[in-house]
């Protein structure tokens, strides 16, 4: 990072507040990751990663801007990377996971907004987001009434374009949804200022689709052995987390290269956990950088987290786009229209195939419990907890309700009711 300082610096980062904020997320990085015993070799990439995660990889995005490609900030996984992709540029996930943020934000929002919203606004009004100060424009969704309002006070600091995404999936919806779709495209030819070729944008979807194939690996080999976990729960989440980062080319190579190490060690019987530790799935919002709370009170109290159905996790990776016999542009966008209307956000209204999807992913991966965890004032997911909350105690799974932010005050509360939940099942 320090050898980029100047670059920072021109993209308008307060290096100095910037430098201590990474110091404190590196040491928290430390402490949290590199003390698991037994991580795989191949974590060595992600570690380097993110010691160059504000550096480094801010100089790549700087070199594709300086020659006119798209650089896109996204904080929902609806925003389609894939033509990002397709025209060169690169899609982002921006920082919106600390404490440290906060209380900036609430200078302009409320305090009982969900943690999320209000981190990613404090980094843009403290300046201490160096992908945020990269975007050429932040690309918002209205899946949520937080997000849709903090929007419009956002583009006063920030260019940001809003694509709407309806809460119904009819199919009056799902045509103003395609439009939404078709309009995205020409948001990015208007940055390059060239027409995106059909060709330039399979090619991206390909790329897209690979980094997808590579992390449907990882969740595999994560969850599927019922007796061997070849890699903590923390170290692959942080690897998922990295995807809404990295270059999708490298990124899906390092993927790759940590899988074929795991896959050697389900073979060789290596697991990073004791015999018999209780394995879990976790439901509900995403885990934006640097939030690995919940993680590490679940894994240094005897249990182990082997996927995340959310959307830093596998309602990201899930679906893959169908590019067989796509010929023309109309046809691609309705194959990336079928990919992203399968996400099933609880910002959709009826939502009832996430729950049938949670209880066949309890089912294949043979896991010992669930937890269902929300952020803080995220009224869609708290209140569908109620429905899948019924569901698995239908089906009798164990399930543990966590609402949180990212204040470490109640870490060792949650600690406690995880560790009674660890003993109860
Ligand atoms: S597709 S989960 S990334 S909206 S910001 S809804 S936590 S109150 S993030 Fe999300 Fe897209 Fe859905 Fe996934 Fe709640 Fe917070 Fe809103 Fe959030």
């Amino acid at each position: 990072v320090h050898e980029h300082r100047s670059l920072l610096k021109d993209i308008g980062v307060d290096v100095e507040r910037h430098a201590k904020m990474m110091e404190m997320g590196l040491e928290s990085y430390k402490n949290q990751f590199m003390t698991q015993k037994n991580r795989p070799e191949a974590m060595k990439y992600f570690d380097w990663f993110m010691s160059e995660i504000q550096g480094q990889r801010i100089a790549e995005i700087n070199e594709l801007r300086k020659k006119k490609r798209p650089s896109i900030g996204a904080f929902c996984i609806f925003v389609p990377e894939e033509i990002i992709v397709g025209a060169g540029g690169a899609c982002f996930g921006l920082c919106g996971g600390s404490p440290a943020t906060i209380a900036d934000a609430e200078t302009e929002l409320p305090r009982n907004i969900c943690p999320l919203i209000k981190s990613a606004h404090g980094f843009k009004l403290q300046k201490t987001c160096a992908y945020t100060q990269s975007s050429d424009f932040i690309y918002g969704e209205t899946t949520c009434e937080a997000k849709k309002k903090t929007w419009e006070i956002l583009n006063k600091h920030h260019p940001v374009k809003v694509m709407n995404i309806p809460h119904m999936k009819r199919e009056k919806d799902l045509k103003l949804w395609k439009e939404e779709l078709v309009e995205f495209k020409e948001h990015i030819e208007s940055i390059t200022g060239e027409k995106l070729s059909l060709e330039e944008m399979k090619k991206g979807t390909k790329i897209v689709n690979e980094k997808r194939e590579a992390l449907q690996r990882l969740d595999r080999l994560r969850s599927m052995n019922k007796d061997i976990i070849p890699i903590s729960g923390k170290d692959g989440l942080f690897v998922t987390q990295m995807g809404f980062l990295d270059d999708p080319v490298r990124y899906t190579q390092k993927v790759n290269e940590l899988c074929d190490e795991l896959e050697k060690r389900v073979e060789n019987k290596i697991s990073v956990f004791e015999e018999d530790t209780p394995r879990l799935i976790v439901l509900g919002t995403p885990f934006a950088p640097p939030n690995w709370k919940l993680h590490t009170a679940v894994e240094t109290s005897g249990g182990a987290i082997i996927n995340e159905e959310s959307c830093i996790g596998h309602r990201y990776y899930k679906d893959n786009v169908n590019l067989d016999e796509v010929t023309t542009e109309d046809e691609l966008m309705q194959k990336l229209l079928d990919k992203y209307s399968a996400v099933d956000c609880a910002c959709f209204t009826p939502n009832a195939p996430r729950i049938d999807k949670i209880l066949k992913m309890y089912k294949d991966r043979q896991a010992d419990g669930v937890i269902y965890y929300t952020l803080s004032f995220c009224h869609t997911y708290n209140v569908e907890a109620h429905l899948v909350t019924q569901a698995l105690e239908k089906e009798g799974i164990a399930c543990l309700v966590i609402e949180s932010d990212y204040s470490p005050e109640d870490a060792g509360q949650i600690k406690t009711r995880v560790e009674a939940f660890l003993e109860s099942i």
